[in-house]
C-alpha cells in the first residue's frame, strides 16, 4: 500500500524524525523532511528528500506541499524542551502552537482549492496532561499543562481536534510519552545520565548533577513509537491515540538502572543535586494507558526501559572511547555491540555504518 507514497516530515533532523524516515523508507515511501537547520542531517538521514525552513514559515510550506503534494505529513517540528521552554515563552507558542494553525489553516484552502487532501498527524505530548488527576491518563483525561512547552502542544491538539470535526480533514494526534533513544540530546535527562555513567565508568568523570530526582515519567523507546505513528495514518477514520507503555519509573530508578547497567554499586556517591535544575513547576508523573492504541492499531512496546537505558549507555561509552559523536550505528542495538571497543582511529573502517561511507 505504501508503494510510491509520498511522506513529508516536519523536524525531520530531531530523534523521532530520524527514526521514522527510516521506518517510512523502509516502508516503500519517498521521504522529503525540512528542518530549520540542516547541520544535524548527516549521518542520520540517507535516502531523505531535505528541505531547511522554518516552520513558521508559511509561505514556503504552501509552496512546498503545491509542488510536492505529499500523501502524508508528519509534523514533528518544535521546541522540544520543556525545562528550557520558560525561557523562550513566546517563541515556544508560535512555534508549536501557531504554526499548526497555519498549517491546518493551509490544509484547508489547498483541499477547497484544489481536492488535495493529504494526512495530518500532529506531535501531541503527554505534558498536555501535567497535573491531570487521572492516573493513568488516556485519550479522554482533560489537559492540565504545567509550562510554556504543554500549554502550546495543548492547544496545537485541540486545534487538530477542532479542524477534523469542523472540516473533515484526515488529522490526528499521536500522544506520546515520553520516549528515548541513544540519539536524544543531552539537554533531556535521560541522555545527561546515561552520557554521565559511560563517562565515568570509563574513568573520564566523577559526577553528574541533577535536579528533581522524584518526578517520575512513563518511558518507552523512540524506535517502537514511530511505529505507532505511521499505523496512525493508515486507519479508516482518524483519531487521536495515547502511545504509552503503561510502566513508571522515577528519575532516581533511572539512575541506579544506568548505574547497574555499568557494574557501578554506589550510584550516589557520582550524584549532586543543584537548585538550578528545578523547574518553576514540574509534572510529578506522567502514567499512560495506551489500550485504544492497542486495540485499533495493533500496537504495544516492544522494547524495555531496561533495554533502553542498557543500549543508550552502550552508545555512549562507544562514543566516549572515540570521540565519534553521531553515528548511524548508534541506532540500532546490534551495530552498537559490533562498534563497541574499536579505537578512534578504526572506527570509520570497521563499523558497519562507518565503513559504508554512512558517517562523517
Ligand atoms: O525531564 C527532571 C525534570 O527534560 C524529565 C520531552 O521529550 O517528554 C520530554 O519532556 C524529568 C523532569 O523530559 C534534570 O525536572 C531532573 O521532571 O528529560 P526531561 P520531559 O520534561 O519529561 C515529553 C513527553 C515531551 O513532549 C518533551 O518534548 O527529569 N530532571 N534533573 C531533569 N531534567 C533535565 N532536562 N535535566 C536535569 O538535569
Amino acid at each position: 500500500m505504501a508503494a510510491h507514497r509520498t511522506a513529508l516530515i516536519t523536524g525531520v533532523a530531531g530523534q523521532d524524525g530520524i527514526y521514522l524516515a527510516r521506518v517510512l523508507l523502509e516502508r516503500g515511501y519517498r521521504v522529503i523532511g525540512t528542518s530549520f537547520s540542516l547541520a544535524r542531517h548527516f549521518p542520520y538521514l540517507q535516502g531523505v528528500e531535505l528541505i531547511a525552513f522554518d516552520i513558521r514559515n508559511t509561505d514556503a510550506m504552501s509552496e512546498l506541499l503545491r509542488r510536492e503534494r505529499p500523501d502524508e505529513i508528519y509534523n514533528l517540528a518544535a521546541i522540544s524542551s520543556v525545562g528550557q521552554s520558560w525561557q523562550m515563552a513566546e517563541k515556544v507558542a508560535e512555534v508549536n502552537g501557531m504554526s499548526v494553525l497555519r498549517l491546518l489553516e493551509l490544509l484547508v484552502r489547498l483541499r477547497d482549492d484544489l481536492g488535495y487532501a493529504p494526512r495530518f498527524y500532529q506531535a501531541s505530548s503527554s505534558e498536555i496532561y501535567g497535573m491531570a488527576d487521572q492516573q493513568p491518563q488516556d485519550e479522554r483525561t482533560p489537559h492540565y499543562p504545567r509550562s510554556p512547552y504543554g500549554t502550546s502542544k495543548s492547544f496545537a491538539h485541540h486545534l487538530t481536534v477542532n479542524y477534523r470535526e469542523s472540516y473533515g480533514l484526515y488529522a490526528c494526534n499521536g500522544i506520546l510519552f515520553n520516549h528515548e533513544s541513544p540519539i536524544r540530546p543531552a539537554r533531556f535527562v535521560t541522555r545527561k545520565i546515561t552520557r554521565a555513567v559511560a563517562e565515568i565508568s570509563l574513568g573520564m568523570r566523577d559526577q553528574v548533577t541533577l535536579g528533581n530526582l522524584d518526578a517520575r515519567r512513563d518511558w518507552g523507546s523512540a524506535a517502537d513509537y514511530v511505529e505507532a505513528m505511521a499505523e496512525m495514518l493508515q486507519q479508516e477514520s482518524a483519531q487521536d491515540f495515547v502511545i504509552a507503555t503503561g510502566e513508571v519509573a522515577s528519575i532516581r530508578d533511572f539512575v541506579a538502572i544506568a548505574f547497574e547497567a555499568v557494574g557501578i554499586e554506589d550510584p550516589w556517591a557520582h550524584v549532586e543535586f543543584d537548585a538550578a535544575y528545578l523547574r518553576p513547576a514540574d509534572v510529578p508523573q506522567t502514567w499512560g494507558r495506551a489500550d485504544r492504541a492497542r486495540s485499533a492499531l495493533g500496537w504495544g512496546p516492544k522494547v524495555s526501559l531496561r533495554e533502553v537505558v542498557a543500549h543508550m549507555v552502550q552508545a555512549d561509552i562507544v562514543r566516549a572511547k572515540t570521540g565519534i559523536e553521531e553515528c548511524r550505528g548508534y541506532m540500532f542495538p546490534n551495530t552498537v555491540n559490533d562498534a563497541l571497543g574499536l579505537t578512534p582511529a578504526t572506527h570509520r573502517h570497521e563499523c558497519p555504518s562507518c565503513a559504508a561511507g554512512v558517517a562523517n
